[in-house]
């Protein structure tokens, strides 16, 4: 049985956070755990208001089902706080977590900010040194790093800083860049791009649908550049089957 956990925020309208990781884990056949570090308040709009879940809380809980059932990979995606990022870490060094795909999440698309001042500090220096890989995408590379990126020469160096922080590989989603639509891998042998069709509209969630894939195929033995390609799949398959299920028009995955 292929085992996986997700710490991430709630998403009650279950586009995004804890509740797409977990259908996605559903969709993939593996058994799904998902624990929140935050709550959101949103829904096809957009977040309105975002609470952490308490230290003491999160830790207790983070600790009671890592005690009992072991995930072969555990992804993260909205954390909020400093202090439940460091829990984690001290979690993954305990549990010998060594599969962790961390989804730097710092904007909801609407804008609100899903990271408090100064967790960023702790993000870096303590979670991304333990994790198997990180998902940036374009807008969070830059701000992870303090730099710009509009070629394709600062794109490896933004990724070249990321992985000195320690990721063993980092994934940058050009989803948000215009023009190229790739996703480039860096930390294996080589760099690899990824790229699929843009599809028109605005979606919900396609960060945490893919690095929720990519923890899947991971926690089953693929290696990190053979999970991302599978997952890409995934990811642009779903793509076609969106729909709004609100009264906006951002599209919301369908299982
Ligand atoms: O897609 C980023 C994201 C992740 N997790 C939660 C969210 C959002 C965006 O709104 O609410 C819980």
């Amino acid at each position: 049985m292929i085992k996986v956990l997700s710490i991430a925020g709630s998403d009650p309208s279950s586009g995004a956070g804890i509740q797409l990781d977990l259908k996605m884990f559903q969709a993939l056949g593996a058994f799904g755990m998902a624990m929140p570090s935050a709550l959101t308040v949103q829904n096809s709009r957009g977040v309105s208001r975002v609470e952490p879940v308490r230290p003491g809380l999160f830790k207790q809980q983070l600790l009671a089902l890592l005690d009992d059932i072991r995930p072969q990979a555990v992804k993260t995606g909205m954390l909020l706080s400093g202090r439940n990022i460091e829990a984690i870490a001290r979690a993954a060094a305990t549990f010998k977590l060594t599969k962790l795909v961390v989804d730097p999440v710092l904007r909801s698309s609407s804008g609100k900010s899903l990271l408090q001042p100064g967790a960023m500090t702790v993000l870096k220096k303590h979670l991304f040194p333990r994790a198997l890989l990180i998902t940036p995408n374009l807008p969070e590379a830059e701000m992870l790093t303090g730099s710009i990126i509009k070629t394709e020469g600062d794109m490896d160096f933004a990724a070249g800083k990321l992985l000195d922080m320690g990721p063993s590989y980092v994934l940058i989603k050009g989803g948000h860049w215009q023009g190229a639509a790739a996703d480039t891998l860096y930390g294996g042998k080589k760099v690899v791009s990824f790229s699929t069709d843009r599809r028109k509209g605005d979606f919900h969630g396609t960060g945490c649908l893919l690095s929720a894939s990519i923890t899947v195929l991971i926690a089953g033995g693929n290696p990190v550049e053979k999970a991302v390609e599978k997952a890409k799949q995934f990811v642009d398959r779903m793509l076609k089957t969106a729909k709004p299920v609100g009264r906006s028009r951002t599209k919301y995955f369908q299982f």
